[in-house]
Formats: C-alpha cells, sequence, structure tokens
C-alpha cells in the first residue's frame, strides 16, 4: 500500500516539476538555437617567446543549420615577440543575426619549446599484413633536458591491413606545458604482391 502511494506520489512530484519547467505547455515550436563555438587545442595554452603561434582554431555549429565553422570571424592578438597574454576571440553568426563568442588565451612566456627527432627513417614502408614497429623518437627541451619519455605517439591511424599511406604522430610538452612542434612519420603500406 505505501509502495503504491509512493508511486503515485512520485508521479505527481514529477508532473508538477515537469509543468514548472515547461514555460510552453501546448506544443509549441522549438525555439531557434544560438549557434556554439567549440576551441580546438589547449584554452589556456603557453607558448615560447619568439616562437610561431599557429592557432589550433574552432568549429561553429547551430541546431538548425549545422556546421557554420567557415562563418567563424577570428580575431588573433598575439604577439609572440612579447611576452604577456593575448587572446584569440572566434565569433560566428546565424542565418537569424544569432551570435556566439569564445576566447582563448594565449600566454607568451620566456622560455623555449621543446624539439622532437625521430628515431629511424621518416618514411617506413610496411608490406601489407606485417605489424608496423615503432622506431621511437627523442625529445629535447633547453630548461628541462631530455623528456623523451614524455612523447605521446599516435599510431592508431595506421591500418597495415590495406594498402596505403598513413602517418604517425608525435607530440610533447616541456614542464612549462610548451608544446614541441608536431612531427609525423610517413607509413607506406604496400602490396606483397609478385608480378
Ligand atoms: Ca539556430
Ligand atoms: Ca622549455
Amino acid at each position: 500500500m505505501n509502495k503504491i502511494l509512493n508511486y503515485l506520489l512520485s508521479g505527481f512530484f514529477v508532473y508538477i516539476v515537469v509543468v514548472a519547467c515547461s514555460d510552453s505547455p501546448e506544443s509549441a515550436p522549438e525555439p531557434d538555437r544560438k549557434p556554439v563555438i567549440t576551441i580546438l587545442g589547449d584554452n589556456p595554452v603557453t607558448v615560447a617567446l619568439n616562437s610561431e603561434y599557429i592557432d589550433a582554431g574552432a568549429t561553429a555549429s547551430d541546431s538548425e543549420e549545422g556546421d557554420i565553422t567557415n562563418r567563424i570571424v577570428v580575431v588573433n592578438s598575439v604577439n609572440t615577440s612579447e611576452l604577456g597574454t593575448y587572446t584569440v576571440t572566434y565569433t560566428v553568426e546565424n542565418n537569424i543575426g544569432q551570435s556566439a563568442t569564445e576566447v582563448r588565451t594565449v600566454n607568451v612566456v620566456n622560455n623555449s619549446a621543446p624539439v622532437i627527432t625521430l628515431e629511424g627513417p621518416s618514411i617506413v614502408t610496411v608490406p601489407l599484413g606485417e605489424p608496423y614497429v615503432e622506431f621511437g623518437a627523442t625529445a629535447y627541451d633547453a630548461e628541462d633536458g631530455d623528456i623523451s619519455a614524455n612523447i605521446v605517439i599516435d599510431s592508431s591511424g595506421v591500418d597495415t591491413s590495406v594498402v596505403g599511406n598513413y602517418y604517425v604522430y608525435y607530440n610533447v610538452k616541456d614542464s612549462s606545458g610548451i608544446a614541441a612542434q608536431e612531427v609525423t612519420r610517413d607509413v607506406v603500406v604496400t602490396s606483397t604482391e609478385l608480378f
């Protein structure tokens, strides 16, 4: 009996919440929603003084209009020749004039970026069906020294069961959060057929 009462009460409660939360009880059309910007890469991001700042960009979508990334307007104030904190501002507007804005913070610091060096050849040929064997890489940072152990190797795109050209990506950051320029290795999977 208590169970049934509880059940009825909880149902009633849910009903009250639903009614209280819905500002348009009659099935009015969903209001057109604002676009949404998604910043790619780190935010905030730390870059070395006098280095080249390459912005990782952003994407924009609108629930009614889909992908509107190509309409993003970027204002990039980053000056890597001067220490400081800068911003990259992304703004997008949808077809009915609703806009969205996101801001990335970029810290330019007096600290150098690490450098990645590949071990082994930069182009590796793998016979179809054979495993890809990783040669590895080393990373050196002027402030931190050898940070090879921190390299993140992404070979997830390599499929040696299909003939083709693939890439392995090598990335590392120093203790200040400064990323090395990404290094790639080309993996060529070739057919073993003989003619
Ligand atoms: Ca919309
Ligand atoms: Ca460093």
